[in-house]
């Protein structure tokens, strides 16, 4: 069987809604869930398979998109958030006991500063946000014991819902990290 890429995307996309307004997402406890109100729809919303974004139980990959930090407010159960790595550039804030990532804030000098970064799978309107646009890190998950000869299998099929793939993040992104880098070190 096919390994499962994620559940928004093993069974084809759903197109994202123009203006989608946004929305709430809420962690997987039974009650108390923590509850964290998007005031927009994400950006730049795509799959990565790195070591530390969150992923549902089963998925080789996260689906994970980016929003301004003011349209990010916690609105219910802040007190059971945590950082998950405080070391990490994305401070990933988790519910401490079902452990769903509720947001992602980066804290020091980053290209991404002022975006968070959010699960919209973990609405309650599952429909309307804005589809995964592309692959990220997909080598990654070979570090967390993928078999590497899988890895044809897992790109195409990828390419057959209509996603690129990448091992780092989309071209225009990493323009946009190297354009940062290259104007603080004085090279632009
Ligand atoms: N191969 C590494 C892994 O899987 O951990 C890639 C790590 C990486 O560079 N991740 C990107 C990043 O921006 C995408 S999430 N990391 C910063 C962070 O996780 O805080």
């Amino acid at each position: 069987m096919a390994p499962s890429l994620h559940p928004l995307i093993d069974n084809g996309l759903t197109k994202g809604q123009a203006d989608f307004p946004g929305g709430k997402l809420y962690c997987h406890c039974p009650s108390n869930k923590v509850e964290v109100t998007l005031g927009s729809d994400v950006l730049h919303n795509h799959a990565c398979g790195c070591s530390k974004c969150w992923k549902p139980a089963g998925a080789l990959f996260s689906v994970v998109g980016v929003i301004p930090v003011d349209k990010v407010k916690v609105t219910a159960n802040a007190d059971k958030l945590h950082i998950v790595d405080s070391s990490a550039a994305i401070q990933r804030n988790a519910c401490s006991q079902c452990g769903v990532h509720l947001y992602g804030r980066i804290e020091n000098d980053h290209p991404f500063k002022g975006l968070d970064f959010v699960h919209v799978e973990l609405s309650d309107t599952p429909k309307g946000w804005q589809e995964p646009q592309f692959a990220a890190f997909v080598s990654s998950i070979i570090e967390q014991g993928f078999q590497p000869e899988g890895m044809d299998e897992v790109r195409a099929k990828f390419r057959s819902v209509g996603l690129e793939t990448y091992d780092a993040l989309s071209p225009p992104l990493m323009d946009a990290i190297a354009t940062w880098t290259g104007k603080r070190a004085g090279k632009l």
